[in-house]
């Protein structure tokens, strides 16, 4: 075998005249038209240049040539650094300069306020518009459809995924060909996916959920996906009748429930419905099953170590859990002051090691050091135990961490924006409950002595730098921020104040 993602997730289809991407409009493109299109992509980029390990940063919107362009990095071995669409051009910079991306792709819209930025960190830029056409489908038209796949070993880096961090400073989580294939191939089994299957697939391909759970799993087993731009409540509505299972964040299940079309009618036929990324409400499982006869299968992972655990495909799923740990992968309880294991049934922080688990962030020895440990176990900093049944449940976190439908959103880096603010003397970050993205931001400030910061002006700024999903939705001002004894702004105070701030909504 010369490159096993590849030959795994993509060689083997070559020559497929078999549907692999299904439009809401009713096109359809093949397996082999999807992998000329990659390896056209594949020519550009190593005649561009690139060699097997560089990077290439690609900031673009989801359509079937931002797939090929991922099947082109697995092919010519190159690194795939997907970014979020909505990052704006000063979050780029970093990632761009911190990975020493030899390339970066955006779309034309981007592109002005990009090339300086890549001008000065000596990358190139090609585009890639929503519709597929730009300078990289131009260049590639002239290329041939096929290209020799570049030989690469289960241990080659296949992706970096930025993942932010307690500190506010994002770490590039170096992910191999291993990591990846071994959890596709895990899931696919676990949860039956076979070349009948069509995914109805709604969420972005710049993370995890929907990059390495959705499509590798799918591509694995030969299947093929609806493929809509975003999670669009009337096209999931029209589509679902030609899927047999969807994967989404519990946002979508919320919103989905809140439609009187989402029915046992129109969801009878379907074989399987996951969620992850986020907490499910035991209360949305139960809803969910109420309204459709299907219980949500939740499963647990992350950027670093992809899928640790699922509830079972047969057997009990069990609500309010994340089910057992996956075929391969251990995960133990640990203590967090002494790091040694918990009896069972404590609570405790979740270790995970396995193929799954990442080789560390990029150019960050003491964070990785900090994080995974030299027997291989990586500290999630998520908290929890396990039940009597093996099953783990997901408790809290010990980390400083705000998930807002999906997103992760680190709220240090928006506190050293905010303190720099005119009038602001510190500031505090929380997640508060929110009925459709399940957490939202709000901002606690404190002004500086006789000052009187203005809160319009501070999330203006922040909007200029900071992503849309990450501005706090609303900032508060008090006198002072709740300190423990050892001078620690007490957050779980603070979310306990604010809790009913966006109850409804
Ligand atoms: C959009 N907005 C958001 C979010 N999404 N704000 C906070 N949190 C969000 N998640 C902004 C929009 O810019 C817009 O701002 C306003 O909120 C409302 O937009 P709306 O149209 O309602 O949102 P949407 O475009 O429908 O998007 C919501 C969404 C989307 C469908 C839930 O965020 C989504 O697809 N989330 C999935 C994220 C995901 O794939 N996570 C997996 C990470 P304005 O109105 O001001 O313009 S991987 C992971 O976590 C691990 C590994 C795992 O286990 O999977
Ligand atoms: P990310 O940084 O995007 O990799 O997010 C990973 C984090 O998302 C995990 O550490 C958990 O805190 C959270 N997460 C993922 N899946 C679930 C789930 N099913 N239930 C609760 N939290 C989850």
């Amino acid at each position: 075998m010369t490159n096993p993602l590849y030959d795994q997730l993509f060689g083997k289809h070559a020559g497929k005249q078999t549907p692999f991407l299904l439009f809401r409009d009713g096109t359809v493109l093949t397996h082999a038209a999807f992998l000329e299109q990659a390896a056209r992509f594949a020519h550009v980029l190593t005649e561009g240049g690139l060699k097997p390990g560089d990077r290439v940063a690609v900031q673009v919107h989801k359509s079937a040539e931002a797939l090929a362009l991922y099947a082109a990095c697995v092919q010519a071995g190159i690194v795939f650094l997907p970014l979020n669409t909505a990052y704006t051009v000063d979050e780029l910079d970093y990632f761009i300069d911190n990975s020493g991306a030899r390339i970066v792709i955006c779309d034309d819209g981007s592109k002005t306020l990009l090339q300086p930025v890549a001008d000065r960190l000596g990358a190139g830029v090609e585009t890639l518009n929503a519709d597929g056409s730009g300078s990289l489908s131009d260049r590639s038209a002239a290329m041939p459809a096929h290209y020799p796949t570049v030989e690469r070993s289960a241990d080659d880096l296949a992706a970096f995924l930025y993942t932010s961090g307690t500190t506010g400073r994002s770490k590039g989580a170096m992910l191999t060909q291993d990591n990846l294939l071994s959890n596709a191939a895990t899931l696919a089994d676990l949860w039956r996916f076979t070349a009948e299957d069509v995914l109805l697939h709604a969420l972005p391909i710049f993370h995890t959920h929907g990059l390495f759970v959705a499509t590798n799993v799918t591509l694995i087993a030969g299947g093929s996906m609806i493929f809509l731009p975003k999670f669009d409540q009337d096209a999931v509505i029209d589509l679902l009748p030609k899927a047999t299972a969807m994967m989404g964040v519990p946002t979508f299940y919320t919103r989905l429930l809140g439609d009187e079309r989402f029915n046992r009618e129109l969801t009878g036929h379907m074989r399987l419905f996951v969620s992850g990324s986020a907490p499910l409400l035991a209360e949305t499982h139960k809803d969910f099953e109420d309204r459709t006869g299907h219980r949500i299968l939740e499963r647990y992972g992350m950027t670093e170590t992809n899928m640790n655990t699922s509830n079972p495909y047969d057997g009990e799923r069990k609500a309010g859990t994340v089910g057992p740990p996956l075929p391969g992968v251990e995960l133990i309880i640990t203590d967090p002051d002494t790091a040694l294991e918990l009896p069972h049934g404590d609570i405790g922080q979740i270790e995970v090691r396995g193929p799954n688990v990442f080789k560390g962030y990029w150019q960050m020895p003491e964070k990785t050091a900090a994080e995974l440990r030299d027997n291989g176990f990586f500290i999630t900093g998520d908290l929890g135990r396990i039940d009597e049944d093996g099953y783990v449940q997901i408790v809290g976190r010990n980390k400083d961490l705000i998930i807002s439908g999906g997103y992760n959103i680190y709220p240090k880096e928006i506190e050293l924006l905010l303190d720099e603010q005119p009038g602001v003397l510190e500031s505090a970050v929380i997640g508060v409950p929110h009925a459709d993205f399940g957490e939202t931001v709000l901002g606690v400030i404190v002004p500086r002595p006789g000052e009187t910061p203005d809160p319009e002006q501070i999330l203006q700024v922040a909007g200029a730098s900071l992503a849309r999903f990450k501005h706090p939705r609303k900032l508060v001002i008090v006198d002072s921020l709740p300190r423990n004894t050892m001078g620690k702004v007490q957050k779980n105070l603070l979310r306990d104040a604010f809790k009913d701030t966006f109850a409804a909504g």
